[in-house]
């Protein structure tokens, strides 16, 4: 038991705490927040979420399941936090006294990181350290088993491929950096107190739910509102960045598993695949039957050439990076082995999955997912 002031009293085994099923999740009302929320209720947690007061709304991934709220309260419930709120994270983990912690909360657009360095450092870094200090603080660090969402930014410039668990670390951005201290003190509490924390490694995953400024998502909805004749040209950065796409359910999945295991390690979870960002776009609008032409002249205000009829695609220099992460692939070996944890989507079935959603979402058949 900890010496910890604020220490919960009478606390059963940590084996007995554990069988309660009881999980907190931070970033519960983002893309992997809201499939892991699913995944959690299918499986009997009850699962307690942070959410940041917003003056907008910004539950709508969670609308479907917020619903069902009034039915089954005490099931699914918000808090209402900030990783950069020490006080608030030690009272929802006294409140809750979940048995799994899932930290997913982050300023996670890596460009913006660029913008927002001191932000994304004190929420995707230090916040991670208060959350395990808070664990502490309420004397739980031998009771909670924590996942932290650790990224494959880490491996920024290429030293190897595919990269793996033991790939050494050269981050390239701020949210990388943040990320990367992140990593250590979550590898240094383990080493430390003892407390069951994994870090997931995870490559690049996306679905209809990604955030409409990654680039799967501008694109997906793009060639959607370009197949209505909603949006003319579309802008984009660098395309010849490569990046391991995987489905955002397969990958919920994984976390999930890596705290089921005997003891905890980090994993990586990733296709084994790299594709193009120019080899996305391709494929997307291929999928609804429009040809592209790249930085095409002679352009109409619709975005399309005069001559060859063809949509045309540009890059604007204000979408690239002051430095680039060129490119992802890793091996997800060791989570197939210890995990049993396989991936189910493929390149061609997400990209689809993605368009054909924006599509149903542009023409108002299905509520936007995001
Ligand atoms: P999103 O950007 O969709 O969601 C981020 C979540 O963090 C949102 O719920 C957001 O809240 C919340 N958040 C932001 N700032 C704070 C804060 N100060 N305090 C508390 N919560 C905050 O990310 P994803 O779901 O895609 O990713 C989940 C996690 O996994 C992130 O940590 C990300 O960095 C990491 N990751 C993601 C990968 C991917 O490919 N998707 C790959 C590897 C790692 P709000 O809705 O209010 O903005
Ligand atoms: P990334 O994802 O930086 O890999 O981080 P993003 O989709 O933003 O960029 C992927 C690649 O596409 C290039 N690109 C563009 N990117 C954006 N956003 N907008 C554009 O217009 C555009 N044009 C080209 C980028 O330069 C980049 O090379 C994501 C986030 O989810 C992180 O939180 C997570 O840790 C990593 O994936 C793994």
């Amino acid at each position: 038991m900890s010496a910890h002031a604020f220490a919960l009293k009478d606390l059963p085994t940590p084996e007995e705490y554990n069988k309660r099923k009881v999980a907190l999740i931070s970033g519960i009302t983002g893309q992997d927040g809201s499939y892991l929320t699913e995944l959690l209720l299918s499986k009997g947690y009850q699962v307690h979420g942070i959410i940041r007061r917003s003056s907008s709304f910004n539950t709508g991934r969670l609308h479907h399941l917020y619903e069902d709220q009034h039915e089954r309260p005490n099931k699914f419930k918000l808090h209402y936090g900030d990783l950069s709120d020490s006080t608030n994270l030690v009272y929802i983990i006294a409140q809750v006294q979940p048995s799994e912690i899932y930290n997913l909360g982050a300023q996670s657009h890596v460009k913006v990181s660029f913008e927002m360095a001191e932000y994304t450092g004190d929420v995707d870094g230090l916040g991670t350290l208060r959350l395990l200090d808070a664990v502490r603080t309420c004397g739980l660090e031998k009771h909670v088993r924590f996942y932290q969402a650790s990224t494959s930014e880490l491996y920024g410039k290429v030293v190897e491929t595919p990269q793996s668990e033991t790939t050494p670390f050269y981050p390239r951005s701020p949210y990388g950096c943040a990320k990367l201290y992140a990593y250590w003190i979550v590898v240094n509490y383990r080493e430390a107190y003892g407390l069951y924390a994994c870090n997931g490694i995870l490559f690049n995953h996306e679905s209809p739910r990604r955030g409409r400024t990654f680039v799967t998502r501008k694109i997906s909805r793009a060639v959607a509102d370009i197949s209505l004749g909603k949006q003319a040209c579309l802008y984009l950065g660098n395309l010849d960045a490569k990046r391991d796409w995987g489905h955002a359910r397969d990958y919920v999945e994984g976390m999930w598993l890596m705290l089921q295991q005997p003891r905890a390690e980090d994993f990586v979870l990733a296709t084994g695949e790299t594709h193009p960002v120019r080899e996305y776009v391709e494929r997307a609008f291929a999928t609804v039957g429009i040809e592209i032409e790249w930085s095409g002249s002679g352009v109409d205000e619709q975005g399309t050439n005069k001559q060859t009829g063809k949509v045309v695609v540009k890059v604007d220099p204000q979408y690239f990076r002051p430095a680039e992460v060129d490119l992802l692939l890793g091996t997800p070996a060791k989570a197939e082995r210890l995990l049993g944890w396989k991936r189910k989507v493929d390149f061609p079935s997400l990209v689809k999955e993605m368009v054909e959603a924006d599509v149903k979402a542009s023409k108002g058949m299905v509520e936007d997912q995001n």
